[in-house]
């Protein structure tokens, strides 16, 4: 064990400890993701959507590790389209996760690499297998914060690229009697 500074702590999705990073996800950042780009422009970009906050005990990259997070979706949309993360694969294809719901209710949208999709209720006490080859993303069609956890492989990494370029084959929208599936 080569790391002893003061303990890191989860609590009522709150993880805290002095490792702990927090990335903060606003308006700004989310470009190219929603539909409505009239919407998207005209809203307020220093508006912050999501913060991840993470738990890398070990340096990205490394085999065999874990990465812990929590993610702290706000409730909003842009046009009719929830707030949303931005969506990623894994930069080393074949690596899974779990999510957990822990806070708020949601959908988690799942895509493979053939652009098969399918969406999982995200609710407190909810738990997801991520398959390895999946892109993954969180929706918060609620009212409130929606706080789901993750645990990864430290060497898994991001590629967003791929969702930039061409997006979920899916998207969630408002309806007038609750959420909406819309095929692409
Ligand atoms: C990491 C894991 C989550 C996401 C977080 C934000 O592999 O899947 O911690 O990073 O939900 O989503 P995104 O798509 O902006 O990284
Ligand atoms: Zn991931």
């Amino acid at each position: 064990m080569s790391y002893s500074g003061e303990p890191i702590e989860f609590a009522a999705a709150r993880l805290s400890g002095d490792i702990v990073e927090t990335t903060e996800r606003r308006v700004r950042d989310l470009g190219g993701i929603f539909e409505d780009k009239v919407a998207f422009r005209s809203a307020d970009q220093d508006h912050i959507v999501y913060r991840v906050d993470s738990y890398a005990p070990v340096e990205p990259g490394t085999e065999g590790g874990l990465f812990f997070g929590v993610t702290h979706l706000m409730p909003g949309v842009i046009g009719r389209e929830y707030y949303m993360t931005k969506g990623h694969f894994h930069a080393i294809r074949n690596r899974g996760e779990f999510y957990w719901g822990i806070s708020g209710c949601g959908v988690l949208v799942l895509m493979d690499e053939t652009r098969a999709d399918r969406i999982e209720e995200v609710r407190p006490g909810s738990l997801h297998y991520v398959p390895g080859d999946t892109a993954h993303r969180l929706v918060n069609t609620g009212d409130a914060v929606l706080d789901v956890g993750a645990c990864w492989p430290s060497d898994a990494g991001h590629d967003y690229s791929s969702i930039a370029e061409v997006g979920f084959s899916l998207r969630v929208l408002k309806g007038d009697a609750g959420p909406e599936i819309e095929n692409r």
